[in-house]
């Protein structure tokens, strides 16, 4: 086994526990493109971190209830630091998190490292996970960690080519999805009528919903609350 693989099998291993999988490395060699690690040279290796459906939802719950305190306002957002940030420090690697601006491009990253292309939605899709996956975090290595064991990522089908009714862009009750565009005020709006709130804050998003793809890994109700909640408009 590379020295690689052997890493890849070592926080595959501590991620489990925790509902969340490696999620493919994007390569930068010679750390052109890359992000700047804690050491201030770039990243020449980023693996991305992710939940696979709803993997995540049981542990993450589980440490909500446990640690309220640590919980806080953006509880997913912790919990993902505290899990990954833990993983980071004992090998040596700088962590990222989707949630910390200045944002990283995630999901050019995961284009990288996965093969994904975007739907209609914005959303990467994946040809077995459909629109259910999503990403909590990636570590960043440098170069001579492990040089000469690069390869590139996987190249793969694109679900959405084949694709002619586009269920997706047809199913927002609040006309807020468009090939080229998210009119994020016109989804709030609606999401803080009684019609939203009836539908999709409570239900989830429908436009993601109506995408066939990967309809085994939808995520189970209480995570695609949570997520709604995340999107819409403050309480109050
Ligand atoms: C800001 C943000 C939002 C904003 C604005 C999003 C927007 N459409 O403008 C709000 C709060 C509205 C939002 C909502 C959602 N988001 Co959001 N969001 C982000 C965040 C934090 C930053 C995005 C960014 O500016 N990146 C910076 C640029 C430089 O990065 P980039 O990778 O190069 O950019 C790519 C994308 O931005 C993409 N892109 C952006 N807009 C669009 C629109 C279209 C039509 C297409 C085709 C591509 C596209 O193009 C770039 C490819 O090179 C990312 C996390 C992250 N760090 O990337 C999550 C992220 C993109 N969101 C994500 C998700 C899941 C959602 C929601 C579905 C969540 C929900 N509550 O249901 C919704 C709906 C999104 C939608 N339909 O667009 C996931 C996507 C996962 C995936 N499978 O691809 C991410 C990666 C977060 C994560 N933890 O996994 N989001």
């Amino acid at each position: 086994m590379s020295g690689l693989s052997r890493l890849h099998a070592e926080i595959a291993a501590a991620l489990a526990p925790h509902g969340l999988h490696p999620r493919g490395f994007a390569r930068f060699p010679g750390g052109a493109g890359g992000p700047l690690l804690d050491d201030g040279r770039s990243a020449c290796l980023v693996l991305l971190i992710g939940n696979v459906g709803g993997s995540m939802w049981r542990p993450f719950c589980d440490w909500r209830a446990a640690e309220p305190g640590r919980a806080g306002a953006n509880p997913l957002d912790n919990w993902s630091k505290a899990v990954i940030g833990a993983i980071a420090a004992g090998i040596g690697a700088t962590a990222f998190y989707p949630s910390d601006p200045p944002y990283q491009p995630f999901q050019r990253w995961a284009m990288l490292a996965e093969g994904l292309k975007a739907s209609p939605l914005g959303i990467l899709i994946h040809p077995a996970l459909g629109l259910w996956h999503g990403y909590r975090g990636a570590l960043g290595f440098a170069e001579h960690v492990f040089e000469g064991e690069a390869s590139s990522g996987p190249s793969r089908p694109h679900p959405c080519d084949g694709c002619t009714d586009r269920p997706c862009l047809a199913a927002c009750p609040a006309g807020a999805v468009a090939a080229d565009r998210f009119d994020v005020a016109a989804c709030r709006k609606f999401l803080a009528s009684d019609a939203g709130r009836e539908g999709c804050m409570d239900k989830g998003c429908h436009a993601r919903a109506a995408c066939p793809v990967g309809s085994g890994f939808r995520y189970p109700e209480g995570q695609l609350r949570f997520h709604m909640e995340a999107l819409g408009p403050p309480p109050g």
